[in-house]
């Protein structure tokens, strides 16, 4: 164990001076994940509400916690992990091109953005991308480009477009964005709220055409699979659908693959399982596997030119660093052929599930594609059973995190193998099979 000094880091002031404790050689392990809640709980803002792991290291599909406990990370950074941690090729990337030049900013070009341009635009079949950081600041940009398309191109009356989107929907944090949430945690006294935002029922392509005849109906932003919402699948043929309806209608198909692209689901997108080619499709999470927020919009020209300089942008948008981890992270999803993984894995997982559930009655039914998937606990939202079982799976050495109260996760990296995910299903059976309520 690594004796934890004071003189170890600049924050070291911060731990010493902490009246709780006395910051001695001698400290236990305990004390030091103690410690380390401690702080994030006084001088943290309370915006989550993590399962009691300090970690401190990770590598491929583990991570180790302060006390040196290994884990399966059955998150992987709700899927900003596909590649597993610290990839060495993507982390290469990113201490090389760190110590050549790491932020320009978009006034002047810089030599990885160009080739990183290419690079996406034709790994994924657009004319242009524009380089964001967060997620969030995808889908604001989707949002952006879809409206000057629709005054500009499609000629809907200035201040009149409106983009339909779906209940129970999870596309990020900002104020424009928690103005069409459904979830109250997500936009309860964040108002006043964005207008130009349409709600349908998901998977419901009646509600989509009935919502498209409406003339000043600009696009369509929606998730393949709604992760926040519990791992939702929409039925087979809805994408594609709705994809027809949308195009019937010269709306726009805006698929919010945060989450479920980059190989998740078992291809490289999850709108690939049927064969579609949105309109604008906005990418972040697994785009820099894990070690630095890069997002993107692809789009074709005729969207993407309606933005002219100075219309929209970032600080660090298409910074170097981002522009070399982006191609080293798309690189090793594609050379170790992640989708293939996930899409064998997944089945093997949900078969496994399968069994599970028919041999206890503590688990409802598990669903997802790929590596995306969730178990639904039986017991209601508000019960703490799918918690516990939380914590419960964190002893015996696998990390997982519910959602919506019953509903767990379970979203390994990508490069796992069969005999490391048969190893977690042995953790779940057993951890299932000795919980009691
Ligand atoms: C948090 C969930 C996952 C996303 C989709 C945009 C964004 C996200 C489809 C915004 C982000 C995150 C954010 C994270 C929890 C998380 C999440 F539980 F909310 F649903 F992944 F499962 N579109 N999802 O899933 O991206 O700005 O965060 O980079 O703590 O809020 P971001």
């Amino acid at each position: 164990m690594r004796p934890f000094l004071c003189t170890f880091r600049p924050f070291a002031k911060y731990f010493c001076s902490a009246k709780s404790n006395p910051m001695t050689t001698s400290m236990t392990s305990i004390d030091k994940a103690a410690e380390m809640i401690g702080l994030e709980e006084k001088y943290g803002a309370h915006n989550y509400h993590p399962l009691p792991v300090v970690l401190d290291r990770g590598e491929g599909v583990f991570v180790w916690d302060v006390n040196g406990k290994k884990y399966y990370d059955f998150l992987s950074a709700y899927s900003a992990v596909n590649q597993g941690h610290c990839h060495p090729k993507i982390t290469k990337a990113l201490i090389d091109q760190a110590q050549q030049l790491a932020l320009t900013s978009r006034a002047f070009y810089n030599s990885a953005l160009g080739p990183y341009e290419k690079f996406i635009c034709e790994f994924f079949g657009y004319d242009k991308i524009l380089p964001m950081n967060t997620g969030a600041e995808g889908v604001e940009t989707a949002i952006k480009l879809c409206r000057k398309w629709a005054y500009e191109k499609k000629g809907i009356p200035d201040h009149q477009a409106k983009i339909v989107v779906c209940e129970q929907n999870f596309h990020g944090r900002t104020t424009t964005i928690v103005s069409f949430s459904s979830d109250p945690d997500s936009y309860g006294h964040f108002g006043p709220y964005a207008d130009g935002f349409v709600r349908i029922p998901y998977n419901d392509l009646n509600a989509l055409k009935n919502a498209l005849e409406d003339k000043n109906i600009a696009g369509f932003l929606f998730e393949p699979i709604q992760g926040e919402a519990g791992v939702v699948v929409p039925d087979d043929g809805y994408i594609k659908q709705a994809y027809e309806l949308c195009r019937a209608k010269q709306v726009l198909f805006i698929a919010d693959e945060i989450q479920t692209g980059i190989a998740r689901t078992g291809k490289m997108l999850a709108v690939d399982h049927e064969g579609v080619h949105p309109d604008l499709l906005i990418l972040g999470k697994a785009l820099s596997g894990g070690v630095y927020p890069v997002s993107a919009v692809l789009a074709d020209d005729e969207i993407m030119l309606c933005i002219k300089p100075g219309q929209h942008g970032s600080t660090y948008g298409g910074n170097p660093l981002a522009a070399r981890v982006g191609v080293a992270a798309l690189e090793v999803v594609r050379d170790e052929k992640l989708a293939e993984n996930a899409q064998r894995l997944g089945e093997i997982f949900r078969s496994e599930m399968q069994k599970i559930i028919a041999k206890s009655d503590l688990v409802q039914l598990v669903r997802g594609k790929g590596l995306l998937n969730a178990i639904v606990i039986n017991d209601t939202p508000e019960s703490s059973t799918a918690w516990n079982i939380c914590v419960a799976l964190s002893h015996n050495g696998l990390l997982a995190k519910p959602t919506h109260g019953n509903i767990i996760r379970f979203a390994p990296p990508l490069v796992m193998t069969e005999d490391q995910l048969m190893d977690c299903v042995a953790i779940i059976d057993k951890t299932l099979s000795e919980f009691k309520k």
